[in-house]
């Protein structure tokens, strides 16, 4: 009896001086990094933040420390940077400190620093410069994308046709669409609709970023030094990239078999050319692992965001008939019904560009953005943002600000005072041209509010018949 008491006291004693050595570490450490709620060991700030709706915790906790502040998502240490002022000041202003990439911990469990987007340094200064010349080589900001584009466009409206009014799910048809252009680039080809393999991996990257945005997700963020050895479903987020890797290695194995140094196919054979170019540097970043990486990051961030924002945007617009309406008016009168648009067409067709900006900042689909990191110690307002502060480093997260994000579809706020899209959004919607949306439900019904917020914003399931106009 005796014992155990002693045991329990010891037990105690140890407890105590473990927490308060921890508290008394991050004070020290602190200097003068933004203020933020206190943490507790390990698991951080953990007790005031909702996992299922983080953006909404976040907001919240930047009511009381202002709009730079100090997080700790369990044990990781993050400068959050709330709304237009703090992240235009970081990420313009201060550009160059602020170019570095944090840690996306999903993600991370397959792309491990490497490849473009998840890189830092030398590696992402490399890859960066070839992605981007590559990508242009292939038609990316040209013509030849266009043309792509339109094409595949015609493949849609064709598939839309087919199903004949049904009631049907749209998300596979959209990101089939979506997914054909990046992967004519990246893979030299398009996909056949009917193709299963396709469909599974389409599958797979809709269910990792919806696995990133739940609650379960959002906990990994944290925790995911416990959390990837634990049964869950983020062992079903790590097959499901797995399964998107494994496509890729047999990819570049296929492309390595037949390639002709003379006549790069697409994205993967330029950058084996360039691994053989720089066989004899000993720090080339043009290896395979980059070469996966960048690859799988190009067949991702081509897909699952554009598919998002267009399955969002239908939905708005069922939401909104009268704007659909407005839409079809403007395509009538700029476009007609005999030629398949054009990306001149946009200039002529401000409703559109208006629809299009509005379905973006409604739908918010990235809704806190990719983490970033310091590359150097930085200056930032009246604080102090170490490059390393702790393991793992700090990274800076940018979240847009919630007056920027009322709960309505208002196109004609953008359409009054225009601003020009970035160079990066040229989207357009040629199947509208063709159909006019119909949903099962009248549109007082239609929850556009998300499914889940987290890395992404995933909008609810929803049926709805293409009806050619
Ligand atoms: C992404 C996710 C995983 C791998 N590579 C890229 C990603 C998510 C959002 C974006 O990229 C930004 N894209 C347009």
């Amino acid at each position: 009896m005796l014992a155990s008491g002693l045991l329990l006291v010891a037990l105690l004693a140890c407890l105590t001086v473990i927490v308060l050595m921890s508290v008394w570490q991050q004070r020290k450490s602190k200097g003068k990094l933004p203020p933020g709620p206190t943490p507790l060991p390990f698991i951080g700030n953990y007790l005031q933040l909702n996992t299922e709706q983080m953006y909404n915790s976040i907001m919240k906790i930047s009511e009381r420390y202002g709009p730079v502040f100090t997080l700790h998502l369990g044990p990781r240490r993050v400068v959050v940077l709330c709304g237009h002022d703090a992240v235009k000041e970081a990420l313009v202003d201060q550009a160059e400190e602020f170019s570095g990439r944090g840690e996306q911990a999903t993600f991370n469990w397959v792309f491990k620093g490497y490849g473009v987007v998840f890189s830092n340094g030398e590696r992402a200064k490399q890859l960066r410069r070839f992605a981007i010349a590559t990508l242009r080589d292939f038609g990316v900001g040209k013509r030849g994308i266009e043309e792509r584009i339109q094409e595949e466009a015609g493949f849609l409206t064709v598939a839309l046709r087919d199903t004949h009014g049904a009631n049907i799910d749209p998300t596979f048809f959209l990101s089939r669409t979506v997914s054909n252009v990046i992967s004519s680039i990246v893979f030299g080809d398009r996909f056949d609709y009917e193709d299963k393999e396709f469909l599974s991996l389409l599958g797979m990257m809709l269910a990792i970023f919806q696995f990133t945005s739940t609650s379960t997700g959002q906990l990994h963020e944290m925790f995911s030094s416990v959390m990837k050895h634990l049964p869950g479903p983020q062992q079903q987020a790590f097959k499901e990239l797995q399964g998107l890797e494994d496509f890729i290695a047999k990819k570049v194995e296929h492309n390595q078999r037949t390639l002709d140094p003379n006549s790069p196919r697409d994205f993967i054979d330029s950058f084996l050319i360039r691994m053989q170019e720089e066989e004899k540097n000993p720090n080339t970043e043009f290896y395979l692992k980059n070469l996966m990486m960048t690859t799988l990051n190009l067949f991702i961030a081509g897909t699952e965001t554009v598919s998002t924002t267009l399955r969002y945007g239908f939905l708005l617009l069922m939401k909104h008939p009268e704007v659909e309406a407005k839409v079809h008016e403007e395509i009538d009168r700029v476009i007609g019904k005999n030629r398949q648009p054009k990306f001149e067409d946009r200039v002529k067709m401000p409703y559109m560009e208006a629809v299009i900006h509005e379905i973006q900042r409604f739908g918010d689909v990235i809704p806190m953005g990719l983490a970033r990191r310091v590359n150097k110690d930085t200056k930032f307002r009246d604080f102090f943002l170490p490059k390393v502060l702790s393991s793992p480093p700090p990274q800076t997260t940018g979240s847009s600000s919630p007056s920027l994000c009322p709960q309505h579809l208002t196109p004609i706020r953008s359409f009054l005072d225009p601003v020009p899209l970035p160079q990066s959004v040229k989207k357009d919607f040629p199947i509208m041209q063709n159909f006019r949306f119909k949903s099962p439900q009248s549109p007082k019904d239609i929850d556009v509010s998300p499914k889940h917020v987290g890395f992404a914003t995933i909008p609810r399931n929803y049926t709805m018949s293409f009806l050619p106009r």
